[in-house]
């Protein structure tokens, strides 16, 4: 089974670029052709299209647009093929930023044809994930109107196409796009099978398509009332911490909670760094690991169909840090301080107080303070930065940064297990690969020498196998290991591999320990290592480098398994409908996460006091 499809749809139309130039108006300009090729190209040369099964999309039939769009709105857009120029022209002016050409009729229809192909593809398990590289956009497509360069909701009809063929209930839509998916908010405004979540530039409602729906406070109407989750972005310049924020605080805990059947993305990229529209600074590497969050949830079943994104370069890169992920590929490592800044925590706590009463995950979250509106149509709260100053901002960080994009290939092994206790029953999903050999014998009983108090022959037989894991992990020639060894050796085994990676050079290592493990000793203060004690005997923060936290206990075998298969590729199960955790449990999580925050500023989400923040950008 492939992992991982590419749908098209507007590519190839040889003369569309030239004649582009003589319809469009200017403001339309930049959703040309060439960002399509950028991104296809980006995909060739890092060997991406290559490992995707590529379907060509066919038209959608009236029937398919029917699902979202008005008869009389789809005759008038199929009219425009016989239009002329001017004619063309005073029809766009009855829009909000749309143009229209004799081919566009044809090149939405494909596009929305390769949204629901990709839909196909995922519902019917042909694959496990797909983008859909189209044109026109759709996001901001509504009922009987076209807008913002949008003229068929890709999305909206793909979402309708998976409720009515497929008998879906629940499928979350996530429009990382930086301009409101006003298009779709409209189309599921009192639908609660669609959890639809968008992000967006905003600035106090100063900011194209200058709505008031466009704010946290809007959430939905009757029935769907939860189901809408606007995230207003009040500030340019946005980065991987305040992206990663947002996911984590606001989208994640919401669908968990709604546990979708497949996720749909609204993946425009001009939210990336270098988009002259979104004016963000998120890097590349970034939708990596928004896409990798994504994972988790309905299965792994992910279509993405491209909406924005105008910076060629960045489009580009963008593009294929998703499909490299989509693929199965682990996430490059974030850059810059993962420190959301003050206007972003202050946004995300506008959507959790908004929520709040919708969503019991978001309950514990929510802040006391007034709940209002940031919304202030007679001048913004704030004097925003000049625009000039702005670019010349973004342009500056640009170069390096995506200069720097990282690229490293995936290792060969997805994951290797190395059964060293004999007789160890783990039942491993196939194509885990089974290692057999060991470190040199002279290096084994180098290390145990400074251990030799704590090994007994048969964990010190163990170590030789878990040594040679390791070095291939290090080595980047196995992605994931697991290895096993007896009860009596555990501690010090850890205290092995814990000191090779650090000999290795390793800066920084997260160790989790389920189960009542100490964290050896001679590391105490080591602050290249954190040490989370899952299922710990109380809820502790040593210091803010060994943390414990009681957290109920599963069966070993299943979590062993549970993690074979994680380790291995598999989409995560379901976690089932959502259950509060006990008083108990969420009391300690929140006791932690206070004594946490000043340190980790990732667990942040209330502004912290007047004076105590870091400087203002
Ligand atoms: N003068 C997408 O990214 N800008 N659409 C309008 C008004 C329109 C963006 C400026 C931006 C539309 C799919
Ligand atoms: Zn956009």
């Amino acid at each position: 089974m492939s992992k991982c499809v590419l749908t098209e749809a507007g590519v190839g139309e040889g003369t569309l670029n030239t004649e582009i130039l003589v319809c469009s108006s200017p403001e339309c300009e930049i959703e040309c052709p060439e960002r399509l090729t950028a991104a296809l190209d980006g995909l060739r040369q890092r060997g991406l299209e290559q490992r995707c099964l590529r379907l060509s999309a066919c038209e959608a039939s009236e029937e398919d647009l029917g699902l979202v769009h008005s008869p009389e709105y789809i005759a008038l857009v199929q009219k425009t093929q016989t239009l002329g120029r001017e004619e063309l022209q005073a029809l766009s002016k009855q829009f909000d930023a749309v143009y229209f050409h004799p081919n566009t009729f044809r090149c939405a229809r494909l596009a929305v044809g390769a949204a629901l192909k990709l839909v196909d593809a995922v519902l019917t398990g042909a694959v496990h994930n797909g983008l859909a590289l189209v044109r026109p956009p759709g996001h901001h497509s509504q009922r009987a109107a076209a807008n913002g360069f949008c003229v068929f909701n890709n999305v909206a009809i793909a979402a309708k196409h998976a409720k009515q063929k497929y008998g879906l209930q629940r499928i979350l839509i996530v429009d990382w796009d930086v301009h409101h998916g006003q298009g779709i908010q409209y189309i599921f405004d009192d639908d609660p099978s669609v959890l639809y979540f968008s992000w967006h530039r905003y600035e106090h409602g100063h900011f194209w398509p200058f709505l008031r729906e466009s704010d946290a406070d809007a959430v939905g109407q009757g029935q769907g009332q939860g189901f809408t989750v606007n995230l207003p972005w009040n500030q340019v310049g946005m980065k991987n911490a305040d992206y990663l924020a947002a996911f984590l605080h606001v989208l994640l805990p919401l669908a968990f909670e709604f546990d979708p059947e497949l996720v749909l993305v609204s993946a425009g990229f001009d939210s990336a760094i270098g988009d002259p529209e979104g004016q963000m600074q998120a890097t590349p590497e970034c939708f990596a690991h928004l896409t990798q969050l994504l994972q988790v949830l309905a299965g792994s079943r992910i279509c993405a169909v491209l909406e924005g994104g105008y910076c060629l370069e960045s489009l580009a890169q963008s593009v294929c840090m998703m499909v490299q992920t989509l693929l199965g590929d682990p996430a490059p490592p974030l850059l810059g301080p993962m420190v959301p800044c003050q206007s972003a925590l202050e946004s995300i706590q506008s959507v959790q107080r908004a929520q709040a009463r919708h969503w019991k995950s978001l309950q514990h979250s929510v802040a006391p303070g007034l709940s209002r509106s940031t919304h202030s149509p007679e001048g913004r709260s704030l004097p925003l930065p000049a625009e000039s100053s702005t670019c010349a901002v973004a342009e500056e960080a640009l170069s390096p940064l995506l200069h720097r994009l990282c690229l490293r290939p995936a290792p060969p092994v997805c994951t290797a297990v190395a059964l060293t206790v004999p007789g160890a029953a783990l039942a491993l999903p196939p194509g885990v690969l089974h290692q057999e050999e060991s470190a040199l014998r002279e290096e084994t009983e180098a290390w145990v020498r400074l251990h030799k108090s704590r090994f007994q022959d048969k964990g010190l037989a163990a170590l030789g196998k878990i040594l040679c894991l390791l070095d291939g992990l290090l080595d980047g020639q196995i992605r994931s290991g697991i290895a096993t060894t007896t009860a009596l050796a555990i501690a010090a085994t850890l205290d092995v591999v814990i000191q090779r990676c650090l000999s290795h050079g390793a800066q920084r290592l997260l160790c989790v320990a389920l189960g009542q493990l100490d964290r050896p000793l001679d590391l105490a203060d080591d602050e290249r290592i954190l040490w989370l004690n899952i299922r710990g005997k109380e809820a502790a923060v040593w210091s803010m480098f060994h943390i414990s936290t009681p957290l109920p206990q599963e069966s070993i075998l299943q979590l062993a398994r549970t993690l074979a298969e994680a380790l291995n590729g598999e989409a995560p199960p379901s976690l089932g409908s959502f259950l509060m955790a006990a008083p108990e449990v969420t009391q300690a999580l929140m006791f932690l996460k206070a004594q946490l925050e000043p340190r980790w500023k990732l667990l942040q989400v209330a502004a912290p006091p007047p004076g105590s923040c870091s400087p203002v950008a």
